[in-house]
C-alpha cells in the first residue's frame, strides 16, 4: 500500500533533482518532476540492484533511455546506496563530477548504458533482453534458476519517435522478449511544444501490432496503479509497454508546458515547488524516513536477492558441475584460446574468411551471439547453433532483418551483458548504424561490427552500394578501432584481436572479391596497427602505405619499381587507431621522418591518410555501376599509375 513515506520519498526525489539542476544552472527538471513516482515505484518495489555488488550477473537492468532525466537517476542511485554522495549530487554537471549531464556507463556506478541520444537506451535494452533470454536458456534448470533478471527502461515521447526504436521494438516483439518492460513517461509534451504538433500515433495499436503487451496507467502519481501494472507486465508472455500519463514538471508553476522541459527553476520557482508539494526540508538533505525506506526496500531487499543468487551458484556447482564450469567461463569472462582457426593458401575474399573464422571461434566460445541485417549470405556473418528465437533462445544466430541501426545497439546490449555481440552488414550501410557504433566507442566496450563489400569494387550495384567516405568517418570516431585487413591472414588476426577484452569496439571491413594470401603479412606486425611488409634491398627512398585489397597492388608496384632502381618500402596499415597507440619511436621506425616521398593507397576518401603521407591515391567521388574488371583502371588503381605517381614525387 502507498504510504505517506512513499509520497514524501517521491517529493524528496523531485525537490532534490530540481535543486541539482538549479544549482548547476542547467538540466531538465520537467521529466524529473513528472516521472519521479514511476521510478520510485520501480526501485522500491521491483528493481533488484545491489549497490555493494553492483555488477552481479543476475541484477535487474534499469536503463534511463530519456537520458535528460539524469538528475533523477542520480538521486535514486544515491538513495539506493550506490557510491554517489550528496556532494556528488550537488556537483551535478560540473567538470570531473560523478554526475555528468547525461548518464555515462563506466563513469557513474549503477549506470548500465550511456544514454542521451534518444532511442539508444530502448534499443540497447532490447540487447539486454536478448542476452538475458540466452543466459537463462543456457544455464537455468527446472529446479534452479540462475538467470531471471528483468530489463526495465524508462522512455519519453521523444524516444518513441525515433526510427531506431521502431526497429528494435519490432524485433523484440518478434522474439517475444517478455523480460523487457518499457515504462513510458507519457506527458504529451516534448522540447518544442505539445507532442501533437509532431505525431498522432496510437501507441497502443502501434505496439500491439509489433506483438507487445500494452498497459496504461491513467494517473502517473498513482503508485499503486503503477505497481500493479509492473506486476502485470512481469506476467506477460510478450514484451510490455506501460504508458503512464504524467504531467511534465509536476508541482512547478510551469507544469504541463514545454518551458519546464529543459530550463532550471529559478530560486523563486523552487520555493513555489516546495510549497506546492508541501515539502519543507533543507536543500540537499533527505528525510530520515525516506533514507530508511530505500535502505529497506531497495538495498536490503536486493541484498536478499543477491545472496539467493550466490547460494544458487553454490548449489549449481554441486548439482551441475560441468554446466558450472561453463557458467564460470561466462562469469569470469574467460579469454579463449582458439585452436581451430583455419589457415589459407588460395585466394579468397576476406568476407568469407571472417565468416569462417567467426564460426570456428563460436564452436569454442559459446558466448558469441552474431547476426546480420538480412545479409548473412553476403556478409558471411552468421551465428552458430541455429536461429535465435522464442523456440530456440540457445540459437546464436540473430536474424536482425533489415534493421541496421537497432542491430548495432542490440550488439552493444549483448556486449554489455558480458557476451560477445557481433554484427554483419554492407559497409556502405554502416551509416545507418553510426550513432550506435559511436555509443560503443563512448562506452569503451568491445562490440564487434563486421562489414563486407568495403570499396567501389562492389561493382555492378553502383554508387548506392559502394562505400567511399565511410572509412574516413569511422576512423574519425574516438576510441574506435577500424581495421581493414588485406588478406586472409590479416582478417584472421583482426578477428583474434577483436575478441580480447578491449576497452574499445572494433569495426572490421572485408572484401567482396577474392584476394591473394600474401607472404608479406604477419601477426606481430599486425598487432602494431602498421608495419613494414616489404623492404627494398637498398636504402629506402619512398614509402607506400596501404591496406585492404590495395596492399597487394602496393607490394607489386614496389617490386616493379625496385627493378627500375627505385627503393620502395611498403607499409601495411590495417589499423590507424592501433598504429597511433604505438610509441613515437616505433611509428618513426616504420615511417622515418627523412623519407618524405610517400604515397598512401586506398580505395576510399583520401582524407584519413594525409597525417601519414603527402600524396594519396584514393577516391573522393561517388562510385559507379560497372563490372569489377574495369574498376581498377577507372580509378587508377593499377601498377602503371602507381609507378607514374611515384615517378612524379
Ligand atoms: C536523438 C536525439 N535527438 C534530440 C535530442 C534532444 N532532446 C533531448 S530531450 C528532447 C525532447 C524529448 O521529448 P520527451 O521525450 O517527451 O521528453 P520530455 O520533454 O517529456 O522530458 C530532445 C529533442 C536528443 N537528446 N537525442
Ligand atoms: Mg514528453
Amino acid at each position: 500500500m502507498k504510504s505517506n513515506t512513499d509520497s514524501l520519498a517521491v517529493n524528496s526525489l523531485r525537490v532534490l533533482s530540481a535543486n541539482m539542476i538549479t544549482k548547476a544552472k542547467s538540466g531538465h527538471p520537467g521529466i524529473c518532476l513528472g516521472s519521479a513516482p514511476i521510478l520510485h515505484t520501480l526501485f522500491t518495489r521491483h528493481l533488484n540492484v545491489y549497490a555493494k555488488e553492483s555488477n552481479w550477473a543476475n541484477r535487474d537492468r534499469f536503463v534511463l533511455s530519456a537520458g535528460h532525466g539524469s538528475a533523477l537517476l542520480y538521486s535514486l542511485l544515491h538513495l539506493s546506496g550506490f557510491n554517489i554522495s550528496m556532494e556528488d549530487l550537488a556537483n551535478f554537471r560540473q567538470k570531473g563530477s560523478l554526475t555528468p549531464g547525461h548518464p555515462e556507463f563506466g563513469h557513474t556506478p549503477g549506470v548500465e548504458v550511456t544514454t542521451g541520444p534518444l532511442g539508444q537506451g530502448i534499443a540497447t535494452s532490447v540487447g539486454f533482453a536478448v542476452g538475458g533470454k540466452y543466459l537463462a536458456e543456457r544455464f537455468n534448470k527446472k529446479d534452479l534458476e540462475i538467470f531471471n533478471f528483468k530489463n526495465y527502461c524508462l522512455c519519453g515521447d521523444g524516444d518513441l519517435q525515433e526510427g531506431l526504436v521502431m526497429e528494435a521494438c519490432s524485433l523484440a516483439g518478434h522474439l517475444k522478449l517478455n523480460n523487457l518492460i518499457l515504462l513510458y513517461d507519457s506527458n504529451d509534451i516534448q522540447l518544442d511544444g505539445p507532442v501533437e504538433m509532431a505525431t498522432s500515433d496510437n501507441i497502443k495499436l502501434k505496439f500491439e501490432a509489433m506483438n507487445w503487451s500494452y498497459l496504461k496507467v491513467e494517473d502517473g502519481n498513482d503508485i499503486e496503479a503503477i505497481n500493479k501494472a509492473i506486476i502485470k507486465a512481469n506476467e506477460s508472455l510478450k514484451p510490455t509497454i506501460i504508458e503512464i500519463k504524467t504531467i511534465i514538471g509536476y508541482g512547478a508553476s510551469k507544469a504541463g508546458t514545454n518551458s519546464i522541459h529543459g530550463k532550471p527553476l529559478t530560486e523563486d520557482e523552487l520555493k513555489e515547488l516546495k510549497n506546492n508539494l508541501d515539502y519543507n526540508y533543507p536543500d540537499f538533505t533527505l528525510p530520515k524516513e525516506v533514507k530508511d525506506l530505500y535502505l529497506k526496500d531497495v538495498y536490503l531487499r536486493s541484498e536478499k536477492k543477491y545472496l539467493e543468487f550466490i547460494n544458487n551458484l553454490d548449489k549449481y556447482k554441486n548439482e551441475y558441475p560441468s554446466d558450472y564450469d561453463v557458467l564460470k567461463e561466462y562469469l569470469e569472462h574467460k579469454l579463449y584460446n582458439y585452436k581451430n582457426i583455419p589457415s589459407y593458401i588460395d585466394p579468397i575474399s576476406t568476407r568469407k574468411v571472417a565468416g569462417q573464422v567467426l564460426s570456428n571461434m563460436s564452436e569454442i566460445n559459446k558466448f558469441i551471439l552474431a547476426g546480420s541485417a538480412d545479409l548473412a549470405s553476403s556478409s558471411m556473418i552468421k551465428g552458430n547453433d541455429g536461429n535465435y528465437g522464442p523456440n530456440n533462445y540457445l540459437g546464436r544466430n540473430i536474424n536482425y532483418g533489415v534493421r541496421e541501426h537497432a542491430m548495432a545497439s542490440i550488439v552493444n546490449g549483448i556486449t554489455l551483458m558480458g557476451l560477445y555481440g557481433v554484427s554483419g552488414g554492407f559497409f556502405v550501410f554502416s551509416d545507418y548504424m553510426k550513432d550506435s557504433i559511436r555509443e560503443a566507442a563512448l562506452m569503451g566496450i568491445p562490440s564487434l561490427f563486421i562489414f563486407s563489400h568495403d570499396t567501389v569494387c562492389v561493382g555492378e550495384d553502383g554508387p548506392t552500394h559502394e562505400p567511399v567516405e565511410q572509412l574516413a568517418g569511422l576512423r574519425a570516431v574516438p576510441n574506435l578501432n577500424v581495421v581493414r585487413p588485406s588478406d586472409a591472414k590479416e582478417t584472421t588476426y583482426a578477428m583474434l584481436e577483436a575478441f580480447k577484452d578491449n576497452n574499445y569496439p572494433t569495426v572490421i571491413t572485408t572484401s567482396r572479391q577474392d584476394l591473394p594470401v600474401l607472404e608479406e603479412t604477419n601477426y606481430e606486425g599486425f598487432k602494431k596497427g602498421g608495419y613494414v611488409c616489404y623492404e627494398p634491398k637498398t636504402e629506402i627512398e619512398y614509402i607506400l602505405i596501404s591496406c585492404g585489397s590495395e596492399l597487394n597492388l602496393a607490394i607489386m608496384a614496389a617490386k616493379e619499381l625496385e627493378k627500375e632502381g627505385k627503393a620502395v618500402r611498403v607499409v601495411s596499415m590495417p589499423s590507424q587507431f592501433i598504429f597511433l597507440k604505438q610509441s613515437k619511436e616505433y611509428q618513426e621506425s616504420i615511417l622515418p621522418k627523412n623519407v618524405v616521398k610517400r604515397l598512401a593507397i586506398e580505395m576510399g576518401s583520401t582524407q584519413p591518410w594525409y597525417r601519414f603521407a603527402n600524396n594519396v591515391l584514393g577516391i573522393d567521388s561517388f562510385g559507379k555501376s560497372m563490372p569489377i574488371k574495369e574498376i581498377y583502371e577507372e580509378y587508377g588503381f593499377t601498377i602503371k599509375h602507381i609507378k607514374n605517381l611515384i615517378n612524379q614525387l
